[in-house]
Formats: structure tokens, C-alpha cells, sequence
């Protein structure tokens, strides 16, 4: 199977990694020159979360149409690059089964753009990576991942991501109702992501103090008005509180980014459900402020 990573950052190599070490034909696609240099040479280094060390041999390009045309490219840019990086790789695209499991509200509308919306499988993943250096990523964790057909009902598809992925190590199941499923991760990334980033704490801090209860039951309580108002019976406050306490000593994805100065995926998360809450005449002033302080944090 001929596989293209759209966005080769840590979860991208990662995934890239255990697919082509599964005997995957996979080739890893990114902007950074040095780590693609790096991958294509040598190949992805992946640090286990037990410790272990290993490089698998992969293709890795700048250019998306040097991959060629692949039956399965996952898009693993963050969520703001979406659009942009798969309307470069539309060229190797046109046969392929296009799965997202990014962070955050619109991937899979975005993809769709470029893409036939039968194409696009989405999903979840509570796989953690950390790019360590050009070319090596460390495992941070495993968990589960879940995909299924985005707009139409599965024509098996959403099946076929989902062992090849569970064949190379990624225990990936199917829903029916993976919109909800999104939406569940979103509370989550809302109620933990901006509190984090901004305050500079590690997950934990959230269920483990006063003022990062108050906040993030606050930005999930507004998020599951939102979900609720768009069809979407979410679980709550008490699984972002438990997803914070699993997570405790991570530093969120949100925080490496405004530490690193990169843009975040504020507008997928807590910008997205400001705009949604306007639309349904919701007030999310949690949110809202959270966002604006994330904006601001970014221009700095
Ligand atoms: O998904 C995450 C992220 O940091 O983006 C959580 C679950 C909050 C773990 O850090």
C-alpha cells in the first residue's frame, strides 16, 4: 500500500514510522528541510514509550508530488495549515482514502474542499509524539484511536484504515458516530489546551487546583452548549477533568506551541466555538476570552 503523511511533525513520523515499519510503501511529507533531509536519509527514529529505540527506513520529501499517487495519506499538519497542504497534495490524491486525525472542528470539511467527501475518513487518536530532532520522534503514549466515515455511511473505508493501522500497532476502532466522537475530543482540548498554554502549567494543575477546575469546567460547560445545540450529547466536564489527570505531567500541544512561538489551533477550539456559539445565540464568554488571550499570546 502506497502511503503519503500530509505534515511529518511528531504525530505524522510517528505514524508514518509504524505504518512503513508494517511494510507500508510510505513516504513522509513536511516543510522543515532539515527533517526531511534527516528522514530521507536515514529514516524515522522512534524512541518507545518503554525505552526502546529503532529507525525504519521511509521516503521523505518537500515536494508532495514526488510521493507519486498513494492509496492512503493521512493529514497530520496542524489544524490552521489544513486546507493549504492538501490542496498542494492534490495531485497525488485523487485515488487515495484521506484520513484526519487532527485536533479540533472543520478538518474534514476542509479536506473535502480538495477532496470527494467519500474519501475522508476522520477520527481520534490519544497516541502522544514529541518531535525530539530533525527525524526522531519520542512515543510519548498510547491509547485509542477511532475513525469512521465523516459524511456518508462507511463503504468500508473506515474499516480498512482501521487495520492497517491496528496491523502496524495503532489498536484503531470504527464508529458510526465519529462526529461525536470529535466533538468528545474537542471539550477536552477546550477545557485544557488554552487554560495551560496560558498559564504555563502542565495538565494536571487543571483537576488539581481551585482555579483550573473553575476554568475548565467553565470552557467545557460553554462547549457542551455548543455541541448540544448542534445535535451532540457530550459526556462533559468530568472526562476533560479525567483526560487532565491521566495527562497530568504533559505539557499541552497548545503550550509547546506558544512556547515555540508557532501558531496554535486556538481557532479550531475555542475560536471555533465562539463563532458556532453565535450562530445558535449562545453566550461563551469563557471561551471567547480564552481565545483572545491565546490571539494575543501569539503575536508576541
Ligand atoms: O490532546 C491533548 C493536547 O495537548 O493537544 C491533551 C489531551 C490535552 C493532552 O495533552
Amino acid at each position: 500500500m502506497r502511503v503519503a503523511v500530509v505534515g511529518s511533525g511528531a504525530m505524522g513520523s510517528l505514524f508514518g514510522g509504524l505504518l512503513a515499519a508494517d511494510g507500508a510503501d510510505v513516504t513522509l511529507i513536511d516543510v522543515r528541510e532539515p527533517h526531511v533531509d534527516v528522514l530521507d536519509r536515514e529514516g524515522v527514529t522512534i524512541e518507545s514509550p518503554e525505552g526502546e529505540v529503532r529507525t525504519i527506513p521511509v521516503a521523505a520529501t518537500t515536494d508532495p508530488e514526488e510521493a507519486g499517487a498513494v492509496d492512503l495519506a493521512l493529514v497530520f499538519v496542524k489544524a490552521v495549515h489544513t486546507r493549504e497542504a492538501v490542496e498542494d497534495a492534490a495531485p497525488i490524491l485523487r485515488e487515495a482514502t484521506v484520513v484526519t486525525l487532527q485536533n479540533g472542528l472543520g478538518n474534514p470539511e476542509e479536506i473535502a474542499t480538495v477532496v470527494d467527501e467519500g474519501a475522508v475518513v476522520a477520527g481520534v487518536t490519544a497516541h502522544g509524539s514529541t518531535l525530539l530532532g530533525p527525524g526522531r520522534v519520542r512515543h510519548a503514549g498510547r491509547g485509542p484511536t477511532t475513525v469512521g466515515s465523516y459524511f456518508s455511511e462507511d463503504d468500508g473505508r473506515a474499516e480498512l484504515v482501521a487495520d492497517r493501522l491496528t496491523s502496524a500497532g495503532v489498536e484503531t476502532d470504527v464508529s458510526p458516530e465519529i462526529e461525536r466522537e470529535i466533538w468528545e475530543k474537542v471539550a477536552v482540548n477546550v477545557g485544557i489546551n488554552a487554560a495551560t498554554a496560558l498559564a504555563r502549567v502542565e495538565n494536571g494543575r487543571l483537576d488539581g487546583t481551585e482555579p483550573g477546575r473553575r476554568l475548565l469546567e467553565a470552557a467545557v460547560e460553554e462547549c457542551v452548549a455548543v455541541a448540544a445545540a448542534e445535535g451532540h450529547e457530550l459526556r462533559g466536564p468530568a472526562h476533560a477533568r479525567e483526560v487532565a489527570r491521566a495527562t497530568a505531567t504533559n505539557r499541552s500541544s497548545m503550550r509547546q506551541d506558544v512556547e515555540a512561538g508557532r501558531p496554535t489551533e486556538i481557532e479550531r477550539l475555542n475560536g471555533e466555538i465562539v463563532r458556532r456559539a453565535e450562530r445558535h445565540g449562545l453566550e461563551v464568554p469563557v471561551n471567547r476570552t480564552l481565545a483572545d488571550l491565546v490571539r494575543l499570546a501569539e503575536t508576541e
